[in-house]
């Protein structure tokens, strides 16, 4: 049995928002720092391997998938905030929508916050952009380790990314670290990189970012977006544009799902990622799938993670693990440890 390398950085503590809006109300943020610091003490004693800080890989690799103007923003955002509001968390509130010109990038930070975000749950601090730099830097240095022959390594990325496009933050995401980590694998030398999104909610970023292309395959088992958080992408119908028609795959699932119907969807993708055959499989590693996730509505148990490890082992392709979502913080190591520990057993 190989070790599987764990990658993580205390600086994810730099993004730790006051409160999130949430129903109408703000209250006590669910995006916090113990859900990283949850996982990585439940590591510790599971011993999958070391447990190591991240490199700097600077800015090429960010921005070989988002736009300059976005990441500078990001870059400035709160302080420019500050300069107008002068203290609290920065929130969008104001959007850029049909019949509104998306031509013009607004100067007033107010205005900019609308036009590269999509929702208003998503608060900016002090510490935001630290905190978003370091998480991709960890999610590329495990991709390194992957690319320089283990066969697979965990990324334990706070904040999540799969919800951030090019140019858009939300659902809590910034910089989309695993789609920054496939990309520095294609750009490392892949041909061909599946990306396996489980969390609960639809990886609408990760989507749009490889929506045209085939080098990404992208699939993502997510709770039915007619229904569900981010409620304007992730039908089943949306296969792909161009070159990438029919390298993207949605498996929207109704609330309540049980492991029976979430595993016949998970099968069936482990089938469509054989026959693509990928030099490499990034696993957008969301656990709010969970029976007792706060804000989510599915039904599976830690047994199920198990199982997921299993099937994802089978692939027997490197495999790198990306943290997403997942808010029942009191379980949410022993389900990381459930699903990557099964998953190094069966490799
Ligand atoms: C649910 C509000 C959802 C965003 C959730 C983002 C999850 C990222 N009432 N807010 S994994
Ligand atoms: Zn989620």
């Amino acid at each position: 049995q190989k070790p599987m390398i764990t990658v993580y950085s205390p600086d994810h503590q730099q993004h730790a928002p006051a409160s999130e809006l949430i129903d109408g109300k703000f209250l006590p943020a669910v995006e916090k720092p113990e859900r990283a610091t949850q996982i990585l003490s439940a590591l510790e004693p599971a011993k999958l391997g070391d447990i190591i800080a991240p490199q700097d890989f600077g800015l090429d690799p960010i921005l070989a998938v988002h736009d300059a103007a976005y990441v500078s923003f990001l870059q400035t955002a709160w302080s420019d905030w500050i300069a107008t509001h002068r203290s609290g968390d920065a929130f969008a509130t104001n959007w850029v929508m049909r019949h509104f010109r998306r031509d013009r990038i607004p100067e007033s930070i107010d205005g900019k916050l609308g036009y590269y975000s999509f929702d208003a749950g998503t608060p900016i601090t002090e510490g935001t952009w630290n905190a978003a730099i370091a998480s991709a830097h960890v999610a590329l240095t495990a991709q390194s380790l992957v690319q320089s022959g283990h066969s697979s390594a965990f990324a334990l990325c706070r904040p999540p990314g799969h919800h951030a496009a090019p140019d858009l933050f939300g659902g809590y995401c910034f910089l989309n670290n695993a789609a920054i980590a496939a990309q520095a694998l294609l750009d490392g030398g892949a041909k061909r990189i599946v990306i396996l999104d489980i969390d609960y909610h639809h990886g609408n970023g990760t989507q749009s970012i490889f929506y045209d292309r085939d080098d990404v395959f992208f699939i993502s088992i997510h709770a039915d977006p007619a229904q569900e958080y981010p409620y304007f992408l992730g039908y089943a119908d949306e296969t792909g544009f161009g070159r990438g028609r029919g390298y993207n795959q949605n498996y929207p699932l109704p609330f309540g799902t049980t492991w029976l119907t979430y595993s016949e969807a998970l099968t069936d993708a482990i089938h469509q990622i054989e026959r693509y055959a990928p030099d490499g499989v990034v696993v957008s590693l969301g656990l709010d799938t969970f029976e007792k996730d706060p804000i989510s509505w599915f039904a599976l148990t830690t047994e199920s993670y198990r199982r997921m490890g299993v099937l994802i082992a089978s692939l027997n392709r490197p495999t790198l693990f990306v943290m997403e979502g997942g808010y029942a913080i009191e379980e949410l190591g022993d389900n990381a440890v459930a699903l990557l520990s099964c998953f190094k057993d069966y490799r």
